[in-house]
């Protein structure tokens, strides 16, 4: 992939040089072009450059992300959406969006949320008892893997804000499942999937009261509180989870943070960051310090390491007690199991990322200028040697901080996340410097000349960059091309849109690892926060172009109400209506549903096409229905009809010249109708809908 993108980019000098050279393009018109600085009007490309202000640098950026007009990107980014709920699809290094995913929230051009029953399924799951959510703050999203690289099967992202995670099928590129975990009110660490996505990991942000559903004061928050780890079980046909088979282990009230899983060297394990080990709750106008303050006093937080393959053993064997339908092992017994350890990390930590060989555990300090790098290998000689400094308050061992680290290196002010490449480098985001860092690891996967632990060079961003991905950046083998910074804020990077300003994804050239870091292009994104994405070769996700005729998208199986063309019926019985519709360009079949007020209406709807590209819409006047027909897909609706009224209903997607004309009624009879004159009202008789029907 890099020798082409070398190709592709070598070649599109040489264009750019022989157009140079020939003054080629003149055929478009030799005249001065446009003199509003507009650009597109002028034949040679130094006068393009020249009429636009490009200096050589815009030119070469252009050309290192440029991908023409019906050309496809090397790779694609799945990004969170922040609190929009969605999940981004963006390619690379256009960074143009593909989509925007319908999860957490209601999204109605792809009919989620909007009346389709399946859809609305999906998003019902995800309500816990009591509640009635429509929004999620998506923070980490994991494609599944096999081997520790990225398989393109699947994707998973949590939601930060209430302690859910959900399920994308990378077939089509939609959510298929929302799971509100158990015994978690909120969550951060993770996803991560394990490196044959066995599991997905998702852990608490803040711990909650305990049992889960009492109330407790935060006065007593060391007694009553607790966070966990959770290992969602992954069924390797749908890659949805199996709630059943999976597993938590309870973590004391520190906020986890950000996690990882184990690769290689150290497969079987995972590893969560934390801070607020000071257990602080607040309280600021009653006499406490807020919780910023009171979080921030210790000098060592703890990363949490997890054995997670020997805490399945430990399930297996019928260990665990059950806790709300999720197999639970508490403290106590994660500590007696070998299962549960804590190593010391400075000064507020953020971050916690495994290297490509497993080795090596970055944790950067948000009030700490190094990046901390954990020896794995020295992890289980001090496990192995009870090299324990201590205990916390839960009797969890605390593994001896110099035993364990390999090395720290001074990047700069406000480290949080780090990426990899595979010459053996970091890249860490230096939130307070607005930059990114460039170090490097261990000898033994240093393959350049540099020095070991040694910072390398920095780049500027703009600004406040939190994320930060390479390409493949989570697998053991990542590409050497390509680096995004996320950042938060744009300031004055675009045009003014009002106070609430886009973030700003700048997509940053690593040349093959050798450096110097080049920043190539700036994107907006107006769409929510992202925070952490991953960007996977394109050619290892095999998107359906169409689904088979007849199929259920939720189960990808054949639909029970699938109809082919002239198998269109109706069918009544007392006050339900049962109709199997059919849609293609340019018409519904039927194009009149008649009903009476009061009826319950199942309306099933087969997009008979075959062509790529023909879905239907279907939205209804005055009834918050709005669905997106795939060609293939059978899409369900049961409703009950309340109001009286002639509706109309019309299809959604410009999918015809006579798109306009694909349209119908649905007529909602009155029971009842006051005449004129009338003093109470009375009823009239109608005209039975059957007669209508049938
Ligand atoms: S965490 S930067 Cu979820 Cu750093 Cu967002
Ligand atoms: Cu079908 Cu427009």
């Amino acid at each position: 992939m890099l020798k082409s993108h070398r190709v592709v980019f070598v070649s599109a000098i040489a264009v750019l040089l022989l157009g140079l050279v020939l003054g080629f393009g003149a055929a478009c018109g030799d005249d001065d072009g446009g003199t509003d600085g507009g650009g597109g009007g002028s034949g040679d490309l130094q006068d393009i450059a020249d009429e636009r202000g490009l200096t050589p640098d815009d030119m070469r950026h252009a050309l290192q992300s440029f991908v023409p007009p019906g050309s496809y990107d090397p790779y694609v980014m799945i990004a969170s959406g922040g609190h929009s709920g969605q999940v981004l699809v963006i390619g690379v290094p256009s960074m143009r969006i593909l989509k925007v995913i319908g999860v957490f929230t209601p999204e109605p051009w792809q009919g989620y949320g909007y009346g389709d029953l399946y859809t609305e399924e999906i998003l019902a799951e995800g309500n816990r008892e009591g509640t009635d959510l429509s929004w999620a703050d998506t923070h980490h999203p994991a494609i599944s893997e096999t081997g520790g690289d990225y398989d393109g099967r699947w994707a998973y992202i949590q939601d930060r804000a209430n302690g859910r995670m959900a399920m994308i099928d990378l077939r089509d590129f939609e959510t298929k499942q929302i799971v509100a975990v158990p015994n978690m009110q909120t969550s951060h660490g993770g996803m991560f999937v394990t490196p044959d996505s066995e599991y997905v990991h998702i852990s608490s942000k803040f711990p909650m009261a305990f049992p889960p559903g009492s109330y407790s004061d935060v006065a007593d928050y060391q007694e009553n509180f607790r966070g966990v780890s959770s290992w969602m079980k992954i069924d390797q046909e749908t890659g949805q989870v199996d709630l059943a088979s999976s597993f938590q282990i309870e973590l004391p009230p520190y906020s986890q943070d950000l996690a990882d899983s184990g690769k290689l060297v150290s497969a079987g394990w995972g590893f969560i960051g934390s801070f607020n080990t000071e257990m602080a709750s607040g309280g600021n106008m009653e006499g406490g310090e807020s919780l910023e303050a009171g979080a921030s006093q210790n000098n060592f937080d703890f990363l949490h390491a997890i054995n997670w393959k020997a805490a399945e053993e430990f399930v297996a064997s019928g260990g665990a007690e059950q806790l709300n339908g999720i197999n639970f092992i508490d403290i106590e017994t994660a500590v007696a199991e070998g299962l549960l350890y804590l190593i010391p990390e400075p000064k507020s930590p953020h971050g916690a990322d495994v290297d490509p060989s497993g080795r090596y555990i970055v944790v950067g300090g948000k009030l700490d200028p190094h990046v901390t790098i954990y020896d794995f290998n020295l992890i289980q000689e001090a496990i192995a040697n009870e090299d324990f400094e201590g205990e916390d308050p839960f009797g969890i061992p605390i593994l001896s901080f110099d035993s364990v680290v390999a090395g720290q290196v001074e990047v700069g002010a406000g480290p949080l996340h780090t990426q990899f490449d595979s010459q053996g480098h970091g890249y860490v985001s230096l939130f307070l410097a607005s930059a990114v860092a460039k170090f490097t690891l261990g000898e033994d996967v240093v393959k350049t000349d540099e020095e070991p632990f040694s910072l390398v060079e920095t780049i500027q961003v703009h600004y406040n960059i939190g994320h930060l991905v390479t390409a493949e950046g989570d697998t053991v083998s990542p590409d050497d091309n390509y680096l995004v910074a996320l950042n938060k804020w744009s300031i004055d990077r675009y045009a003014p849109v009002g106070p609430l300003h886009p973030q700003n994804f700048q997509l940053i050239d690593l040349k093959g690892g050798n450096g110097p870091m080049e920043l190539v292009s700036d994107t907006p994104i107006g769409i929510g926060e992202p925070h952490y994405v991953q960007i996977i070769k394109a050619d290892k996700l095999h998107g359906i172009e169409l689904y088979e005729p007849g199929t259920d998208p939720g189960t990808f199986t054949a639909s029970e109400f699938a109809i082919a063309a002239g198998e269109e019926r109706v069918e009544r019985d007392g006050s339900n209506v049962e109709v199997w519709m059919t849609a293609t360009r340019s018409h519904f079949t039927p194009d009149i549903l008649r009903l009476r007020q009061g009826d319950t209406l199942k309306l099933h709807i087969t997009n008979v096409e075959q062509t790529r590209d023909a879905t239907h819409g279907f939205g209804i006047a005055d009834h918050n229905i709005s669905a997106s027909i795939e060609p293939g897909e059978v899409a369900n609706f049961e409703f009950t009809v309340d109001r009286a009224g002639a509706f109309n209903f019309y299809c959604t997607e410009f999918c015809s010249a006579l798109h306009l004309e694909m349209a119908g009624w649905m007529l909602v009879e009155p029971t009842s109708v006051t005449a004129v004159g009338d003093t109470a009202a009375a009823p009239v008789a109608v005209v039975p809908a059957e007669e209508h029907l049938h």
